[in-house]
């Protein structure tokens, strides 16, 4: 894809993909001859769809940080770097039925889940014709399936465990997912929802998101032990996927969807990515002194996006099938958050309008 300088980290500006990263790419792919079986399945439209998806989300990112330059919005919390993470899982849900309740890293998801991309930017600017009304800058919508998420960390897997409870009750096929970052993981709620998700059985799928760093705490600081041994602490099944590779995100969390609608249980899905900013755009300096150099340069060569370009271009996916659908994508981000803001000019902010 086309690289922002002013924009992306500045380990993708002149990205390109060393060969050892696309043979790791593929040999992750084929690992594990279920996983493997089910990619075998997707059609050339769904490895593009993915594309898009992963395209989307990333431009979304680089709208709202240059709404933060040009002072539009005073910050933005962005998932740079761990877009896979969020499309993968997504897109390996059946979405006209399953419930996702997505944190601030994957804000991707609300599009993908059918939520009209005008309305998400309309909702960053609080307007009165976005998501929550101009209540919360935390969006979502029941009728498209992403619970609209509070800002206390961990909250959403005992809500996650409930509503998928309900789906058993009710007798319905259908999946809750959530994502669990690293962070969040530290806090009583997570605790007690996974418990009881673990005790009840309830087809649930948490995508466990270890990007090394809650805020400003790195992930050594914060816990001891590995969050890779959580599935079996808590009586769950348990998968790992690379966090940097789409399709490996993809097929975990459909194996694991599948063992929830089987009536199996929850399923941990643990992945491992980084965070290639600051925790929001605030603080980007501060995560840059918050690790080793070296750490940065190495996930850079992982970069999500780029490495799955390598995996179509290999697949015998043509350049120009690539920018076509960039192009469409770009276009439609830009349409959006310009929509969004011709929105706010015309929204009467006067006092007395309220
Ligand atoms: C219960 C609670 N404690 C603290 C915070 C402040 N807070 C917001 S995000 C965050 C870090 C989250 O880290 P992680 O779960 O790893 O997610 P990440 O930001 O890395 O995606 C913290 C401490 C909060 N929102 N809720
Ligand atoms: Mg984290």
């Amino acid at each position: 894809m086309r690289r922002y300088p002013a924009y992306d980290p500045p380990e993708y500006v002149d990205w390109s993909c060393r060969p050892e990263e696309l043979e790791r790419y593929r040999a992750t792919l084929g690992a594990d001859p279920e996983r493997a079986g089910l990619l075998s399945q997707l059609g050339r439209d769904d490895l593009l769809g993915v594309y898009a998806d992963l395209l989307r989300t990333r431009l979304h990112d680089i709208a709202l940080k240059r709404w933060v330059r040009t002072g539009v919005l005073s910050k933005a919390w962005l998932g740079t770097g761990e877009e896979a993470v969020t499309v993968g899982a997504v897109a390996a849900l059946d979405r006209s039925r399953d419930v996702v309740a997505p944190m601030i890293r994957n804000a991707g998801a609300l599009a993908m889940m059918g939520m009209p991309l005008d309305e998400i930017f309309r909702g960053y600017l609080a307007l009165p014709d976005s998501p929550s009304g101009g209540r919360d800058l935390h969006m979502g919508a029941l009728t498209s399936g992403v619970l609209q998420p509070i800002s206390h960390m961990g909250t959403s897997v005992p809500v996650t465990a409930g509503v998928a409870l309900a789906f058993r009750q009710r007798g319905e096929s259908r999946v809750a997912l959530t994502w669990v970052g690293d962070g969040a993981t530290r806090t009583a709620a997570c605790h007690e929802g996974l418990v009881t998700a673990g005790a009840l059985g309830v087809p649930a799928v948490f995508v466990l998101q270890n990007n090394q760093v809650a805020l400003g705490t790195p992930l050594t600081e914060h816990g001891a032990g590995s969050l890779r041994a959580w599935a079996s602490a808590y009586g769950l099944e348990g998968l790992d996927a690379d966090g940097n590779n789409v399709l490996d995100v993809w097929a975990a969390t459909r194996i694991a969807a599948d063992r929830c609608r089987e009536g199996r249980g929850p399923v941990i899905v643990y992945v491992e990515t980084f965070r290639m900013g600051g925790h929001a755009t605030h603080d980007e300096r501060e995560a840059r002194d918050t690790f080793d150099p070296a750490l940065f340069r190495a996930w850079g060569h992982r970069d999500p996006i780029g490495l799955y370009e390598a995996f179509l271009a290999d697949a015998g996916i043509s350049a120009e099938v690539l920018s076509g659908i960039e192009a469409n994508v770009s276009g439609e981000v830009d349409m959006s958050a310009e929509d969004a803001i011709r929105s706010f000019g015309e929204f009467d902010r006067s006092p007395e309008s309220n």
